[in-house]
């Protein structure tokens, strides 16, 4: 039987995270653990090398695979990990010969031409969902068909030519699929967790409950999932969620999806069975600003929900309307005024430098972070994703990207009229001002006295944060 590997290239802390490497996130990619569960389904040979979470190099890692002597390679990778994704297919033919290289991920369904083109090593490129392509991939070479005949979303090679089968149709039922192969995986979970501020509890599973997202931020990348969204049922959901208690001992939820709280009622449901089988779990999500409204937030609350992540991005409307992100000032005080309300902590992400960025608008958001009743701050610099408007508008401009580069925590595009100085200062400025007050610690400290996870959690904060400032320079990590 063909032997097929799935890998995360490697990355190590420092690329990923920057200074904050050491208490940056050990996440597993989902996307992996479903296409292993579900090659496994089909009666597929398979294993999971997750190279970044482990913190190989490229040689360790060639090694590894080689030592497995596998038929075929599928690699995940985003803008950040291509490059690192594509030395390893390099090596790796150098070595096994026979051996065929698909990606999938990001990266490569907004850019699989341009991939497939200057990499010759890449046998093929699976757009969007990969668990039924991939498998038809596995199939048709076992069969010893063409590789790309029948399937959908693959741009493969057929002699020198490049074909693309383009994506007709995502995957609708989500709940045809096995849960994801956490068995799998070395050390899961002890040897996983979520970035120092954004667990309270150990060990964690991040978990995604939908596909998709209908909002069309003009910076970001929904490439793999498209703008329409499909569920898992409440009734997997919780099953999974059983299995991950019962079978891995997890205690806290991170769920990832781009919009969790897009169906009021779903939510609802779920946190009502969450509530009903008294499941040992806390959990934290995302969400945009006006998908909140009291009646969610208080179930979401008695539901042990302790944290929401929302997108506010900005302070300055002009830039919010860049950035297509469709909201307003007001929602986003009235969400957090709300959150707060319901005893949630609240995290804001912001992003600084998007095109038309200038001093204005950046003190526009260092006063309305001031004037938040917001918990949390996580301020990135927009970053130029393929696959999003803004990437193409800079483009146009005669941008220049590097993608090894392009994790978040640098300033790589520097908007007409402003400096890197500039964007790392203000970044610096808002978050010394939002930190550093009394009222900040106080409420912290209050928070930290009515429960011991808290404290905890409050104190691996305060200590990143005290490393942070000793070394004079601040940068932080975004999760979504
Ligand atoms: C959770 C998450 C994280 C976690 C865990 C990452 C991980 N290992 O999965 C952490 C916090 C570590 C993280 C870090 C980063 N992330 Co992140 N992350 C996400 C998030 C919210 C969910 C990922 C997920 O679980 N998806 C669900 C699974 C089922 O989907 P999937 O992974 O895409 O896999 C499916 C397909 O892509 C495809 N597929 C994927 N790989 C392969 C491989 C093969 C061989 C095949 C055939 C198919 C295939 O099939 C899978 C199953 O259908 C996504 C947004 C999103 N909605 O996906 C952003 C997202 C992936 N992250 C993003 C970014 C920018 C980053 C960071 C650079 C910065 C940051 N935010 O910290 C770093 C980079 C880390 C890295 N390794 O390169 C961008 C990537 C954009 C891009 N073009 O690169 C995304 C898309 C968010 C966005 N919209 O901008 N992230
Ligand atoms: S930022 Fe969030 S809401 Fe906006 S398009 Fe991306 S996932 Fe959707």
């Amino acid at each position: 039987m063909l032997r097929t590997v799935l890998l995360t290239p490697p990355l190590s802390p420092e690329q990923r995270m920057g200074m904050l490497a050491e208490g940056g996130a050990i996440m597993p990619s989902l996307g992996l653990l479903y296409i292993a569960a579900f090659l496994r389904k089909e009666g597929l040979s398979v294993s999971i090398l997750d190279a970044e979470s482990l913190g190989l190099d490229t040689e360790t890692t060639i090694h590894s695979i080689a030592k497995q002597n596998p038929d075929i390679l599928g690699i995940t990778a985003t803008t950040l990990s291509i490059i690192s994704a594509i030395a390893v297919a390099q090596k790796i033919k150098t070595i096994i010969p026979h051996i065929r290289v698909f990606m999938g991920g990001p990266h490569v369904t907004a850019m699989p031409r341009e991939t497939m083109e200057s990499f010759q090593d890449i046998d093929g490129c699976v757009l969007g969902d990969g668990e039924i392509s991939f498998a038809r991939i596995i199939h048709n070479i076992n069969n010893g068909l063409e590789i790309g005949q029948d399937i959908d979303g693959l741009v493969w090679r057929k002699g020198n030519e490049i074909l693309i089968n383009p994506k007709k149709e995502h995957l609708k039922d989500l709940d045809i699929l096995p849960f994801p192969a956490w068995d799998l995986l070395k050390g899961f979970p002890e040897y996983y967790r979520p970035p120092f501020h954004s667990y309270k509890r150990l060990p964690v599973a991040n978990i995604i409950t939908t596909r998709g997202c209908p909002f069309a931020c003009s910076f970001c990348d929904r490439s793999v999932f498209g703008n329409k969204v499909y569920s898992h049922s409440v009734e997997y959901i919780m099953e999974m969620v059983e299995h991950l208690i019962k079978d891995f001992g997890i205690r806290e939820i991170s769920i990832k999806d781009d919009t969790f709280l897009l169906s009021p009622e779903r939510v609802v449901n779920f946190c009502r069975q969450l509530r009903k089988k008294r499941l040992d779990i806390v959990w934290s999500c995302n969400s945009r600003v006006n998908l909140v409204n009291d009646i969610i937030l208080k179930e979401m609350k008695s539901a042990r929900c302790w944290m929401i992540s929302y997108g506010i991005e900005s302070g300055s409307p002009q830039m919010l309307r860049k950035m297509a992100k469709g909201i307003t000032k007001k929602e986003i005080l009235d969400a957090l005024r709300l959150t707060r309300k319901h005893g949630i902590v609240s995290k804001g992400f912001f992003m600084l430098g998007v095109p038309g960025e200038t001093v204005e608008t950046l003190k526009q958001t260092q006063s309305f972070i001031n004037e938040l009743p917001l918990d949390e701050l996580n301020i990135n610099f927009f970053t130029p994703f393929p696959g999003t408007r803004l990437f193409r508008e800079v483009i146009e401009e005669g941008f220049n990207p590097d993608f090894s580069r392009m994790n978040m925590l640098e300033p790589v595009y520097i908007p007409k009229g402003l400096t890197e100085k500039d964007l790392r200062r203000y970044q610096k400025r808002m978050i010394y001002s939002f930190y550093l007050k009394l009222s900040k610690i106080g409420l912290y400290l209050w928070r930290a006295s009515k429960d011991f996870h808290e404290f905890k959690r409050l104190l691996r904060m305060g200590k990143m944060f005290i490393a942070v400032i000793s070394s004079g320079l601040v940068q932080k990590t975004r999760s979504n």
